[in-house]
């Protein structure tokens, strides 16, 4: 029997970012930061995946370096899976049980994407997987940037241009690949639009920021109160 390890009823908000290579998911993770920081009188504790713990930061250097790859995504997904334990253990849960609002770029979704739906990985295992390491810790809000895989992966390739860095183990696959890792995160939004909203991330940054707002001030109003005659979060 798997025991929960956070009570359903913690505190905090918890809203993950998720969408293909280079959708401006750092960009505006640090955007929404700052205004709840500002606005919601609340802590924002911001992190990612995979990594946000510093065991779990070791393993991003591996899963990034390419280092599981041969392996194959079962494998892959494993070590994910290892670092997901360590991050909810040690920063997530006690962020929300400590009411934070909990902002992380990627979780879930992204196994479900890249070791699943455009890695191969069965589905029925991706979802065993998440019903022990996850079990009830779930977001709140799922924001889905949507992005054509050639813009991403140009923005991607633009931000290391100079710097002597080359794409990572996921940056690398086929253009083939990134497409249906774009089919399957609109996939999970309309499967579960309770949670997931998908944010048109094609525009410039500052209309993507104003689009998140208005989102997390329709789907989250306890955290950004609504105003504005567009809908929008002041
Ligand atoms: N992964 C992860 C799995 O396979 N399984 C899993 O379970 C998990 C959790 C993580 C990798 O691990 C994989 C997925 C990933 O491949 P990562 O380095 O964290 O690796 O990669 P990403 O999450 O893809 O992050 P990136 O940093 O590549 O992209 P972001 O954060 O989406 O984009 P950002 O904000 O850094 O922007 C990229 C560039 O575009 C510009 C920025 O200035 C930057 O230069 N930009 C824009 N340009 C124009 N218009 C806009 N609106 C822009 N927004 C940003």
């Amino acid at each position: 029997m798997i025991v929960p390890r956070v009570e359903e009823s913690a505190p905090g908000a918890f809203i993950t970012f998720e969408g293909g290579e280079g959708a401006g998911k750092s960009t505006q993770i640090a955007r929404l930061a700052a205004t709840l920081r500002a606005r919601s009188g609340r802590d924002v504790c911001v992190t990612r995946e995979p990594g946000g713990s510093p065991r779990a930061e070791e393993i991003r250097a591996a899963l990034l370096g390419g280092v599981a790859k041969p392996y194959g995504p079962f494998a892959e997904a494993l070590l994910f899976c290892a670092a997901r334990i360590d991050h909810l253990d040690r920063l997530i849960r006690p962020a929300l049980r400590r009411g934070e609002i909990v902002l992380c770029d990627r979780f879930i979704d992204s196994t479900r994407a890249y070791q699943g739906a455009a890695g191969g990985l069965d589905p029925a295992v991706v979802a065993a997987l998440e019903r022990v390491v996850v079990g009830p810790t779930r977001p709140d809000l799922t924001l889905i940037l949507d992005l054509a895989p050639e813009a991403g992966l140009a923005r991607a390739a633009g931000r290391t241009a100079g710097t002597g860095q080359g794409a990572d183990r996921f940056e690398a696959e086929s253009l083939a690949f990134h497409t249906r890792l774009r089919d399957a995160f609109l996939a999970i939004a309309r499967a579960e639009p309770q949670r997931c909203a998908v944010i048109d991330a094609g525009r410039d940054p500052d209309a993507v920021e104003s689009a998140i707002r208005a989102t997390v001030a329709s789907r989250l109003p306890g955290l950004l109160p609504m105003t504005g005659s567009r809908g929008d979060a002041a």
